[in-house]
């Protein structure tokens, strides 16, 4: 037919690109092509694929198709993350083990990822819940526990009683289950971590690799709030009745003759150990409501400040003071020390905890804002020292340099450093994960599952009720699956019954790629160092500190292996926005869901991803209320005709340099722009540029030179090649009716020609308050600040304002420009 029948063409291409996979990568030495690596968020695997997967596989694809078009050699690969919760709840309401719900889940999404025909390698694809990679978040464990990166503690964990696992802290969002929204309490537990603390400056100082647009800005504050450096000193204070001293981080050292009493995290063991007799009842009863805390609460200035004194006394070491030590729920355990010095007239936590329970206020900061003792707010700013002995009259900064020197001098202090950022709590109480590769023998202790066991594989005999939430892992309950051979002494020992949060799959997945089928390695080094870092990658923002915070930890272990030649992973980032529904986020208690395959079924594939493109910036929200896949669809149907009319008309081949200039100027000047916008991510720009072409085109056809004329046949053409990125179906075909071969997808871009670049100039007329003084010949698409500046050069304008005042300089470019005099 010639006309545009989307489910027909959906079909027929769909079945030519599974049969040749056009979008396979290369790795032949001789290929000389410039390489780019192009990686989209791997998807979950809950149910089929939605709206947000179809705008952001849209965009992503729009960048690797545009490379593929440049001729360039493209790893564009796909893969799913496909451990984790639902799965496991899925299977315990069905009765069936996680495995089934999960590789259905994913048969149904790759199907649904071909009709959407992304130009993927689907010859890469991985799962990471198949044993082939899961063994190697085992191998990259080992590593890790052999360079001391892996280890176990006992400590206080965030309990989710919902799921009935632990969550690291980033999975805890606003005291709650970043998954399910329950409270989230607190466990004592032992439980594995990652060192990525030992990382932390690293993190922070490579950032610099990613600035200046590579990454999105708000990305790079959140992952440095994320990490919170804090530069201060350690002070140590002598406690009465205690032989070692107990030191506290302060970012403020100067504020030091301020202490006025003393604070230490009730949760820590320091509060239990220096507590009184006369204090233990009232110190146990409060640590019991403590527990029930999360760690936000805690540290909410809007709380009421709640503690009890411990019946002791340190000693503040440059004034010999002895102040009252507390403990108190405001102080953390795990960060600085978990003790602090209250200076309550320069921090605001301090002071509501003073004037909650009558303790002394001293100001030794001039700032020249009210005494907070009476005013009840703290007067955190600069100023001078006062009450501060030798500092008094020095401004804050230097105030801060000469306590260090002092306490320096006096060996009970230093300069310090910390981090918001916590060691990664790695293991997990659940099992559809990555079980942790450690035996645990009652001689040995934790002995390594030597690299030759590998994969040790989740038992496959579990299901239902077998996984429902215990408190322990369900794999504890398996018992051939737990007892073991100890690798080192051959005796009895026991398995570890931990999984790995999923955030380790995810940690290096992109690197398989590479290699996706090696069985030796977790990937081929050769083959990561001809790829290199992922040169774009495109996901939501939702995972600005977990998930990306990781991979970049990952990947710097992995460099410090030599394994790897680069430590950063992704050199650039994109964050698409997110598609929602008449202004709100699409969900099911608002009925407001859009279902991606209606809409395909209505409109197409084509029309839907150009809808996506078309709708604006990618990293804005689209409000599927106000776009109009309809709209989309009877442009689609326009290129099409053209397409099918030029290739009517014409032959391949023909000469366009007979061709209708005015036609093929709009052509180079499309092709031009939309390689800009397409560069720069400005899809929809790209869109609305071929939008014109299509225009300009169906013009010449119908009141022009007529469809015979070779510049018809060049717009055409270019047109098949640009829409190739954007709707590829309606693309490959009008391709084959210009009589073109081969996939249009590939190595087929033109380069405008740069004498049909420039443009004819147009007339601009500059008036001085409203009288007509000059005329100036401009190009067409001058800008107005650009046309403003050369009305106001031109002598004859400069003539008229003479020494007048300009009020106001009205600009209309490209065609008026009235300078307002008083
Ligand atoms: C005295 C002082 C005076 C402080 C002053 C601040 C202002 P950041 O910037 O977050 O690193 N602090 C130290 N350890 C703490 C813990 N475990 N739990 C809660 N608070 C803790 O904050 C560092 C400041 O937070 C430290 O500096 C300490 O209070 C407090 F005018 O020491 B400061
Ligand atoms: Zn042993």
């Amino acid at each position: 037919s010639d006309s545009y029948d989307a489910r027909a063409l959906q079909e027929k291409w769909q079945a030519r690109w599974a049969a040749e996979n056009p979008f396979a990568a290369s790795e032949d030495p001789a290929d000389t092509r410039p390489r780019r690596f192009v990686v989209d968020m791997f998807a979950y695997p809950s149910g089929d694929l939605h709206m947000g997967h179809a705008e952001a596989f849209a965009i992503g694809d729009v960048i690797a198709r545009y490379r593929f078009q440049l001729g360039e050699n493209v790893l564009h690969p796909i893969g799913w993350d496909s451990f984790g919760l639902p799965a496991e709840n899925a299977a315990i309401k069905n009765g069936t083990h996680p495995a089934e719900w999960t590789y259905a889940n994913i048969e149904t999404q790759a199907e649904s990822f071909k009709r959407y025909g992304i130009s993927v390698d689907w010859s890469r694809r991985l799962h990471t819940s198949d044993p082939e990679y899961y063994r190697w978040n085992q191998w990259m464990f080992l590593r890790f526990f052999e360079r001391g990166l892996a280890y176990r503690k006992e400590g206080l964990v965030n309990w989710c009683p919902q799921d009935q696992t632990v969550l690291a802290n980033e999975q805890v969002v606003q005291g709650r289950c970043e998954r399910c929204g329950t409270e989230v309490v607190r466990r004592s537990l032992n439980q594995w971590y990652f060192r990525i603390t030992d990382y932390a400056e690293r993190l922070l100082q490579d950032m610099d690799q990613l600035e200046n647009g590579n990454w999105p800005d708000d990305v790079l504050s959140m992952q440095r709030n994320w990490i919170g450096r804090s530069t201060g000193a350690d002070v140590a204070f002598t406690i009465e009745g205690r032989d070692a001293p107990v030191t506290v981080f302060t970012t403020r050292p100067d504020t030091l003759y301020g202490a006025t009493f003393f604070v230490v995290a009730a949760d820590a063991e320091l509060a239990d150990e220096l507590c009184t007799p006369e204090h233990r009842a009232d110190f146990d009863a409060y640590k019991e409501r403590v527990a029930r805390l999360s760690d936000i609460e805690r540290q909410s200035t809007e709380r009421e400040k709640t503690g009890v004194f411990l019946g002791r006394y340190a000693i503040n070491p440059v004034n010999g003071e002895r102040i009252p030590v507390w403990a108190a729920d405001y102080v953390l355990a795990e960060y600085g020390h978990g003790a602090i010095m209250a200076v309550p007239a320069h921090d605001q936590r301090d002071l509501d905890f003073a004037l909650e329970f009558g303790l002394p206020v001293r100001e030794v900061v001039e700032t020249g804002e009210g005494d907070p003792a009476e005013t009840g707010t703290a007067t955190p700013g600069e100023g001078r020292l006062m009450n501060s002995g030798p500092l008094d009259g020095l401004p804050k900064g230097e105030a801060i340099d000469r306590i260090i020197e002092v306490l320096h001098e006096r060996g009970t202090g230093t300069a310090s450093v910390n981090y918001r950022l916590r060691d990664w709590l790695l293991s997990r109480q659940r099992f559809w994960g990555t079980p942790i590769p450690i035996i645990h023998c009652p001689a040995c202790g934790e002995v390594p599952v030597p690299d030759d066991q590998l994969p040790m594989k989740l038992p496959d005999d579990l299901k239902g009720a077998d996984l429902a939430p215990k408190g322990v892992s369900p794999l504890a309950a398996a018992a051939d699956w737990v007892n073991a051979e100890c690798p080192a002494c051959g005796g009895p020992a026991e398995r570890d019954t931990d999984t790995m949060d999923t955030f380790v799959d995810s940690s290096w997945y992109y690197l398989r790629y590479c290699s996706p089928h090696v069985d030796d390695a977790p990937f081929d080094v050769d083959k990561v160092a001809y790829w290199g870092a992922v040169d774009q990658y495109i996901g939501g923002k939702e995972h600005a500190t977990l998930h990306l915070l990781y991979a970049r930890f990952f990947v710097k272990v992995l460099y410090d292996m030599g394994l790897i030649g680069f430590d950063e992973p992704f050199r650039r980032l994109l964050n698409q926005g997110q598609v929602v529904n008449g202004g709100r986020a699409m969900s099911k208690s608002l009925g407001n869901g859009v279902d991606l395959g209606e809409e395909i079924e209505k409109y197409g594939v084509d029309a839907v991803r150009l809808t996506m493109l078309f709708a604006g910036p990618p990293e804005d929200d689209i409000d599927w209320a106000d776009v109009s896949p309809a709209a989309s669809l009877k442009f689609l149907n326009r290129a099409f005709r053209v397409m099918v009319e030029a290739g009517a008309a014409t032959e391949p081949g023909t000469d366009p340099a007979d061709g209708d200039v005015a036609l093929r100027k709009a052509t180079h000047q499309a092709l031009d722009k939309i390689s800009a916008a397409v560069e720069s991510h400005r899809f929809n720009v790209a869109v609305a540029r071929l939008m014109e072409l299509v225009t300009a085109a169906r013009k010449a056809v119908d009141s022009g030179p007529g469809a015979q004329d070779p510049a018809v046949r060049e717009a055409a053409e270019a047109i098949a090649v640009t829409l190739s990125l954007f709707a590829p179906y309606a693309a490959e075909e009008g391709w084959e009716r210009l009589g073109r071969t081969g996939s249009v997808a590939i190595g087929n871009w033109r380069t405008p020609v740069p004498e049909l670049l420039t443009q004819e100039a147009v007339t601009c007329v500059v008036q001085v308050s409203s009288k007509v003084r000059d005329k100036l010949q401009v190009a067409p698409d001058i800008g107005d600040d650009e046309l403003e500046r050369l009305a106001l050069a031109s002598e004859k304008v400069q003539s008229f304002i003479g020494g007048k005042e300009v009020r106001r300089v009205v600009v209309k470019a490209p065609k008026l420009v009235n300078v307002v005099v008083a």
